[in-house]
């Protein structure tokens, strides 16, 4: 009797391993780069600048004061503009309880950071079968993208002010970072700030959540996280990253490097996890109960 007790422990313990061992979320990173196979002193392979770049460049350095991680971008601001880079990666459909993450590392290399209003712009989008694929010349592929950015401010927030916000953002001929619709996931917290010239870690999540409904999530650091809920959302695919930056009046550097997008599959819902549990707690009582019979 004992024996059998023993042999009906051991399969209780290796099922419970197993049903618990299903539950986990399956990720894996689908697009990544560190700019180290990049020319330095030229943009990196891959990305593109919207049109009109002439206040804005995005060449490798070889950061060893900020980042030093070997090659970064930096993303130069060096006059009155709005602009930003972008890339593609392989095309992911969100089923509901999917999520897509898009996150990097950037530091400010201007030393005195002036103010501006959530400048500094991030965002994962779907080109539409239209990818962008040359920059700075007039070509506004863009135009018809859809997607979602978040914003952040960049230096000491003067006025308590939003100092980070999730949108919805579809382009448009004029820029692919539009408010096309707040999200509600906001801060007037001054946290929220690119403020030093330390290394941060930024991050947007794109969770479907039902079968009209992606939420954007945004973290800076280890802060809280804002969340923004979208009920209509105008799609549920994406292949497009990019970083943006908004008119400042006088220069703004950042460097930015360790980019990835990574795709992260639903989880099993924790009621049926604990049914698989329940039954099987059901077999081992019905056995044992046998078992002493
Ligand atoms: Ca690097
Ligand atoms: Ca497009
Ligand atoms: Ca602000």
């Amino acid at each position: 009797m004992r024996c059998i007790h023993r042999q009906s422990r051991y399969a209780l313990a290796t099922l419970i391993f197993t049903a618990l061992s299903v539950t986990g979320a399956s990720a894996g990173v689908i697009y990544s780069d560190n700019f180290s196979s990049d020319t330095v002193g030229s943009p990196p392979s891959g990305w593109f600048l919207d049109p009109g770049t002439s206040g804005v460049t995005d060449n490798v350095v070889n950061d060893t004061t900020l980042i030093n991680e070997g090659n970064a971008v930096d993303f130069n601001e060096t006059g009155a503009s709005t602009r930003f880079m972008l890339t593609n990666f392989t095309s992911q459909s969100l089923a509901v309880g999917d999520s897509l993450s898009f996150t990097f590392k950037v530091a400010v290399a201007t030393t005195s950071i002036p103010q501006y209003d959530r400048l500094f712009r991030f965002g994962i989008w779907n080109d539409n079968g239209t990818p962008v694929t040359v920059s700075g010349s007039s070509q506004t592929n863009f135009s018809d993208d859809k997607g979602y950015m978040d914003r952040l401010d960049v230096g000491a927030e003067p006025s308590g002010t939003l100092s980070a916000d999730t949108y919805q953002a579809n382009g448009s001929v004029s820029s692919l970072f539009n408010t096309t619709k707040s999200l509600g996931g906001s801060s007037s917290n001054a946290a929220y700030t690119l403020n030093d010239n330390n290394v941060h870690t930024l991050t947007i999540t794109l969770t479907r959540t039902d079968a009209n409904t992606i939420t954007n999530a945004f973290t800076l650091d280890g802060l809280p996280t804002l969340t923004g809920t979208d009920g209509t959302a105008p799609t549920f695919s994406f292949d497009e990253i990019a970083l943006g930056l908004t008119s400042p009046t006088s220069g703004l550097d950042f460097h930015v490097d360790d980019v990835s997008v990574t795709y992260t599959a639903a989880v099993p819902e924790p009621a049926s996890a604990s049914l698989v549990g329940v039954a099987v707690a059901g077999l081992f009582i019905r056995r044992r109960r046998r078992s002493e019979a």
